[in-house]
């Protein structure tokens, strides 16, 4: 491998651990907390985990180790999309494996969960992990977004544990991995296989969060790295003083990575999906409102600005999702065959003109040709449109510039309006994690080795008390059936980790709503820089805004 001398010198980096942790694996013993229930639906969510709810909260402290002695053969799965820290969890729950007993086994099952299932393991040992410490990416083993839910799998998966003796099982990923791990615990204790199962907190989008769990992993590092890249962007504009740049950022189901990014940088706009649901705002509403900042902005000669999109925009205009679910009803079936064999685009148009609604027709019809071509060229496997391929950013410059040209016509706007696209997303996930994500992925895989040791099952590696420094760090664990409620999930009920949505009376919103309207029309942009992995603390060791909002 040719390595940089960045690389290099992250091998030497030595993780922090939360103080409790710091004085061996003798010394770090149990305190129990309070039995638990689910956040919702107690006596559904409790009929369905018999033999995991309602466990006690635990958290670690300095004291006597008194966990039975038992060699562990533990596997462990990346799962989902990857984030900065991937491969400090494992190398964290390495450590603590390993100090415990040299005789302990580490498996990472390769490509996701699909490993488990098709037994697709590599053993650890030192040489391995060592050339993975403090790197970005999942490539050490890969990830995969197989979902292992059904009991068929669930039986292949303990025909594979019992082949290697798997004690133990970690699964490293987002709300839904996690959800399964907890089904996975309760079939594992069901059927007394004495396999324990226990979660990771990942993933860059940061909506898997609640009164437990502070944060996800990589979304410090992740919007980091979008932020830097918005602040160039940013002062490029400044310099040049000739584009708008619409930026649209990663974050398909919450607006949280956008909002941390314009926490960084003080854009000029940038767009929550969750406040456009909940004013149910429509397509013109969101371009006029940004037209409004180039309008002021232009007329007072500033022909520039920057816009932060985030990547799950369209799926919260309830006029849009309305006209998404009408296309995928008018292609369903032998429809799609017979759109397909229309000679042209007018053919093609005059059908969706005669299936769809007068809403939706009126919807679809100001969307630029480019955009409404895509909404039937990109369809998913069930033939349903892909909206996270829709280049929103591109869609909503082209409605802000056709109501520019009407206020150009009425003599309002004298301005000028060139645009640039950006989507940042696969440039953050696989960066450098901060020392922030080193340190707490770490934490996090070392931690949750101790809940196996202890042997717990169907909890989720907690460290917590994240916005002040790691000696003060809480670790311990929680089980994952407290944070679940009942969905509706594909026309059926399901046990789910309730996804966490930018909340509008939360401390990081607020702050943003209060200052926006003057980011809007001035130029207050703000430059993060590169990640910085040596030097002051106080630049080195900065968790999120968003975080720092949340805990005062
Ligand atoms: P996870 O929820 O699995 O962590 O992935 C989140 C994410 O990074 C989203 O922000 C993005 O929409 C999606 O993954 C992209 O997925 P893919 O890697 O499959 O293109």
């Amino acid at each position: 491998m040719n390595l940089s001398p960045l690389q290099k010198a992250r091998y030497e980096y030595v993780p922090k651990l939360p103080g409790m942790l710091r004085n061996g694996i003798a010394e770090i013993s149990v305190k129990n907390g309070e039995a638990t229930s689910s956040v919702a639906d107690q006596d559904k969510i409790k009929a369905l985990f018999p033999n995991t709810y309602g466990k006690n909260e635990i958290t670690f402290t300095k004291g006597s180790n008194t966990s039975p002695a038992k060699k562990q053969v533990v596997g462990v799965i990346l799962s989902g999309g990857q984030a900065p820290g991937g491969h400090n969890v494992i190398s964290g729950l390495y450590d603590a494996l390993k100090a415990t007993d040299k005789n302990n086994v580490l498996l990472g099952f390769k490509g996701g969960p699909s490993g488990l299932i098709e037994d697709d393991f590599v053993e650890f040992d030192d040489a391995f992990i060592n050339a993975y410490r403090n790197t970005g990416g999942f490539d050490i083993i890969g990830s995969g977004r197989t979902k292992l839910e059904t009991e068929e799998q669930f039986k292949i998966v303990t025909e594979v544990a019992k082949k290697h003796g798997l004690t133990a099982i970690v699964i490293i990923g987002g709300d839904d991995s996690n959800t399964n791990a907890a089904v996975l615990a309760e079939y594992m204790a069901a059927n007394n296989t004495g396999v324990q199962v226990i979660g990771c907190p990942k993933t860059i989008d940061g909506d898997l969060k609640n009164e437990d769990i502070e944060a996800s992993f990589g979304f410090d590092t992740a919007t980091k790295t979008y932020s830097e890249l918005i602040g160039n962007i940013e002062r490029d504009a400044n310099s040049a003083k000739k584009y708008w740049h619409f930026i649209k950022v990663m974050g398909r189901s919450a607006s949280h990575v956008a909002l941390e990014c314009a926490l960084q940088t003080q854009p000029n706009i940038c767009l929550i999906g969750e406040e456009v649901a909940v004013k149910k705002m429509s397509l013109s509403q969101i371009a006029s409102q940004i037209a409004d900042s180039v309008e002021k902005r232009g007329n007072a000669g500033n022909n520039f600005g920057v816009a932060i999109i985030p990547e799950g925009i369209v799926e919260f205009v309830p006029e849009f999702s309305k006209l998404i679910a009408e296309i995928n009803e008018l292609l369903a079936g032998e429809n799609t065959a017979k759109f397909n064999a229309l000679p042209d685009w007018d053919a093609k148009y005059a059908f969706i003109e005669n299936g769809l609604t007068k809403e939706s027709m009126a919807v679809f019809a100001i969307l630029p040709t480019l955009i409404q071509q895509q909404l039937f060229l990109e369809r998913d496997p069930h033939g349903n449109v892909q909206v996270s391929l829709i280049e929103s950013e591109k869609l909503l410059s082209a409605l802000v510039k056709d109501e520019l040209d009407k206020r150009k016509a009425a003599g309002t706007y004298k301005g000028k309006f060139g645009t640039l696209h950006h989507f940042f997303g696969y440039e953050g996930r696989c960066a450098f994690p901060s020392n922030f994500d080193a340190d707490y992925c770490y934490s996090l895989g070392y931690n949750a080795f101790m809940l196996i040791q202890y042997g717990y099952t169907g909890y989720l590696s907690k460290v917590s008390n994240l916005s002040k420094p790691a000696e003060e760090w809480v670790a311990g664990g929680m089980p994952i059936t407290k944070m679940m409620n009942i969905e509706r999930r594909n026309g059926e009920d399901k046990p789910v980790i309730r996804k966490a949505l930018v909340e509008l009376d939360g401390a990081p919103f607020k702050y943003f709503a209060a200052n926006r309207d003057k980011w809007a029309v001035e130029t207050a942009f703000t430059y993060p820089g590169a990640i910085q992995y040596y030097g002051p603390s106080e630049v080195c060791d900065l968790t999120t805004r968003t975080l720092a909002l949340e805990k005062g």
